[in-house]
Parts: structure tokens; C-alpha cells; sequence
């Protein structure tokens, strides 16, 4: 591997799709920004353009401005998409009051909404993510409003109804805080196993992999990938990102940023030893993550680029194991 290899050619090299969850705004005025983008990842997904609040601002109205800048951008620049995602309980219309609507009401304006983004992008998108984060942490069924109107069925519904206009596209259940063996991803297996016996279309299950107040446990990821896979399901992890509580964190920066290196490295072997071939960092650089905003108690450097544009030890780390992997 050359210095100045990119790290979406070393992903080429190896067949792995190395992707970014990417937000509009800088796509259209940020030149680093766009740079990075297409020229390290072979594989984007969108942070928030392609979820039901922000394509539907207003009763009757779709708006696709910003999914579409996302799509095409990505394949303009030859890079595979995952979209994110058809049923979900944040991020739903704010003028969109459930509680306005019958059980029959809820199930005719998701499956609207299903055919609706699902079709539209058939052609342009390879993956979906049709529900995310169903389960709660205990591992019981999430009460959201999909949930509430039509029970576990919503699932079925949703996978079916893409399926529909999307027979193409790769259909994956994601979630958050399931990485591992633990209750969570316990009781995910059992859903997605409950739904591939009711002849539910789904193609794969997203290991989210914020790994941010607790780590996952190396082997416990390994053994609960094996188990999704062993139910004949693809496992994609779909949203990286590393940041630690003051307790964890080593205090200064190299220290830290070696530390987070580390742990990509350990998740991209464990994907390459387990014959997963997809693993999506959510956001491009530090200054874009999501993480400052909502806990103030984490580090606030998750990513593999830095504000500056300029690349971190993470990105080494998962260029060189990319490059020198040996099964
Ligand atoms: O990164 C997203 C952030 O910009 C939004 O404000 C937030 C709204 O809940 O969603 C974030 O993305 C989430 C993703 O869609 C689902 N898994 C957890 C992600 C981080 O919260």
C-alpha cells in the first residue's frame, strides 16, 4: 500500500465498502468536505435527508431536494448508497399527529410513505434500511406509534410494502446498542428470525455500532455477527463511531485518538474474519459528528478525519488492516 492511496481504493481492493453517512448542507457549499467524500469512501449514506420529518416538511408534500443531493452525488462519484430509513419513531413530520389517526389511518400513510421513497429510489439506492431501532434496550418491542397501531406486524408491512417497489434493493432491520451479544440484540434475533418464518423479505440486520458510553466486546461482536449470519441474513455495521466518558478517556489527544484507532482496527478485523464487507462511519469529519450535541460528558472526536480536514490514526488503522489482512 502506497502513502497516498485512498482509503476507498484499499476498500476496493478487498471487495469491503467503506461508506460515510453524509448530510446536505456541506455537500453543497464545503469543498473539503466533498472532497474527502468521494474521494476515501466508495459508499454513503444519508444522515437525515432520507427519513420521513425531513422529506415530508408539510401535509401532502414531499420534498426531495435534499435525499436526491445525497443520491446522485454519491452516484456521480461511483459510490453505493444505503438509505436511511422508511419506519422509524424520531424524525417523523412535525405536523404528523399520530394520535389524529385510526390503526387503518397509520398503516394507509406508511405504506404511502414506503412506496413513495422506496419506489422513487429503487434504481438509485442499494440498501434500506426499512425499520430502525424497533427494540427498546431491555429487549422488549419499542411502544412507537407504528407499533401501538398495527403491533409487530408493522415490520412485516413495511419490508413487504418495499419489497414491492424495490425488489432490487438489499432490506436490513438496524438498531443501536445491539453490537454484542446482550438482552438487545437477543431479542432482535429473535424478531428477525420470528419474521424470516413468517416469509418476511429482509436481506440483512445493521449492527449500528455508536460505540460510545460502553464498548462492545471484540469476541461478543464476532459471535453475535456468526449468529445473524448463521440465519442466512448479511450484517452491515452501519453508523461508527468512537467516543469515551472523562473515566475511559486517556486525557490527552494522541493518547486518545490511538486508543480510538484501536478499536476500529479490532471492528474491521472482526468484520473481515467474519466475511462482513460493509462498515459506514457516521459523519466524515469531527466537526460534523452528531455526538457534541447531544452528550456533553463524551469526547467529542468520533470520526476518522479531524476538523481540519486532515486524517487520523482511526483511518490508518483501518487502511492498513484493509491493505494487510490475512485471514
Ligand atoms: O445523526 C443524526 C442527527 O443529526 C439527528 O439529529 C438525530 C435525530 O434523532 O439522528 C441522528 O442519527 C441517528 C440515526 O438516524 C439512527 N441511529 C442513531 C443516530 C444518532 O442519534
Amino acid at each position: 500500500m502506497a502513502d497516498d492511496d485512498r482509503l476507498r481504493d484499499v476498500a476496493d481492493d478487498r471487495d469491503f465498502q467503506i461508506g460515510a453517512a453524509v448530510a446536505a448542507q456541506p455537500l453543497r457549499t464545503d469543498a473539503a468536505y466533498k472532497k474527502l467524500l468521494r474521494n476515501e469512501f466508495n459508499y454513503v449514506t444519508a444522515e437525515n435527508a432520507l427519513k420521513m420529518g425531513p422529506l415530508r416538511p408539510e401535509e401532502g408534500v414531499y420534498d426531495f431536494t435534499d435525499a436526491d443531493a445525497v443520491v446522485n452525488y454519491a452516484r456521480e462519484h461511483d459510490q453505493a448508497v444505503r438509505a436511511h430509513t422508511l419506519a422509524w419513531h424520531n424524525q417523523t413530520p412535525e405536523w404528523f399527529q399520530e394520535w389524529d389517526h385510526t390503526p387503518g389511518q397509520l398503516e394507509n400513510f406508511l405504506r404511502d410513505h414506503v412506496h413513495t421513497a422506496a419506489g422513487r429510489y429503487r434504481s438509485k439506492v442499494d440498501t434500506w434500511d426499512v425499520v430502525n431501532e424497533a427494540v427498546a434496550d431491555d429487549g422488549t418491542m419499542r411502544e412507537n406509534l407504528w407499533y401501538e397501531a398495527l403491533g409487530e406486524e408493522y415490520l412485516d408491512k413495511a419490508f413487504r410494502w418495499a419489497n414491492e417497489v424495490a425488489p432490487d434493493t438489499d432490506l436490513y432491520y438496524n438498531d443501536y446498542g445491539a453490537d454484542g451479544v446482550n438482552v438487545k440484540s437477543d431479542a432482535i434475533y429473535d424478531l428477525v428470525e420470528r419474521m424470516l418464518d413468517r416469509g418476511v423479505p429482509i436481506d440483512g440486520v445493521g449492527l449500528q455500532m455508536h460505540a460510545l458510553h460502553e464498548k462492545p466486546g471484540i469476541d461478543s461482536v464476532a459471535e453475535n455477527i456468526r449468529r445473524f449470519k448463521d440465519l442466512g441474513l448479511d450484517v452491515e455495521i452501519t453508523e461508527f463511531d468512537v467516543a469515551y466518558l472523562p473515566e475511559d478517556d486517556p486525557g490527552d489527544q494522541e493518547a486518545r485518538w490511538e486508543k480510538q484507532a484501536d478499536f476500529y482496527r479490532d471492528i474491521t478485523e472482526v468484520c473481515l474474519d467474519e466475511g462482513v464487507d460493509t462498515m459506514i462511519v457516521w459523519g466524515v469529519r469531527d466537526s460534523d459528528s452528531w455526538i457534541p450535541g447531544w452528550f456533553e460528558n463524551l469526547t467529542g472526536d468520533p470520526l476518522l478525519f479531524d476538523s481540519g480536514n486532515d486524517p487520523k490514526p482511526a483511518y490508518d488503522a483501518i487502511k492498513e488492516t484493509l491493505a494487510n489482512y490475512e485471514a
